[in-house]
């Protein structure tokens, strides 16, 4: 620890911290995302589709985040429940565009939503609609029908869409985890 990290703890001025679980289906852009939530200067060039999960560590809107950005594909899935516990917020990522997956990303957040780790805390749910994009993309409305989550009446939980690609969309997201998170509820 560096001596300016020494003194701010000392004289309380270290940032708030806050362990996100970044969850999604393969391909649905959560790395993208991740990576151009990161300052510019540490942000990768090339993404690859993520083996397991990595760990992020960086700093937006004056919060320290710890980002676990969880693999999406199908034989890593049984990995995400593992982190639930220590998730302070859950960021679930869609891809807009894939219609034909909506229902099996529901069945995924479902069975988020009714792990025991989760069911009894008060962990803010921030989905993003990504790829909006794409063309046949679908509105966060249309998302936010497909994925029942007007169901959800136990969490704070907020729908944005975005384009990680450009980074549109995602200062919304993360303003409203920082905020207080107090929509649909
Ligand atoms: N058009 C478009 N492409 C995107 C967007 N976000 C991500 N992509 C592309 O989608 C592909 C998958 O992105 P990743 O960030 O690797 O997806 P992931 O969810 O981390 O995938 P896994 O690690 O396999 O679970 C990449 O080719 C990205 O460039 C977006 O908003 N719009
Ligand atoms: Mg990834």
């Amino acid at each position: 620890m560096g001596l300016f990290d020494r003194l701010s703890n000392w004289l309380g001025l270290k940032k708030k911290e806050i362990n996100v679980l970044c969850i999604g289906l393969d391909n649905s852009g959560k790395t993208t995302i991740i990576n151009k939530l990161k300052p510019e200067k540490t942000q990768a060039q090339d993404i690859v589709p993520t083996v397991g999960f990595t760990v992020e560590k960086f700093i937006s809107q004056s919060l320290n985040f710890t980002v676990f950005d969880m693999s999406g594909q199908g034989r890593y899935r049984n990995l995400w429940e593992h982190y639930y516990k220590t998730a302070q917020a859950v960021i679930f990522v869609l891809d807009s565009s894939d219609k034909l997956r909506m229902v099996v990303a529901k069945e995924e957040l479902d069975m988020l939503l009714q792990h025991p780790e989760i069911t009894q805390r008060r962990v803010p749910i921030l989905v993003f609609a990504n790829k909006m994009d794409l063309k046949d993309s679908l509105s966060p409305v249309q998302c936010s029908n497909k994925m029942g989550l007007h169901d959800i009446t136990n969490k704070p939980w907020h729908i944005c869409a975005s384009n990680a690609l450009t980074g549109e969309g995602l200062n919304d997201g993360v303003d409203w985890l920082t905020g207080g998170c107090n929509c649909h509820m």
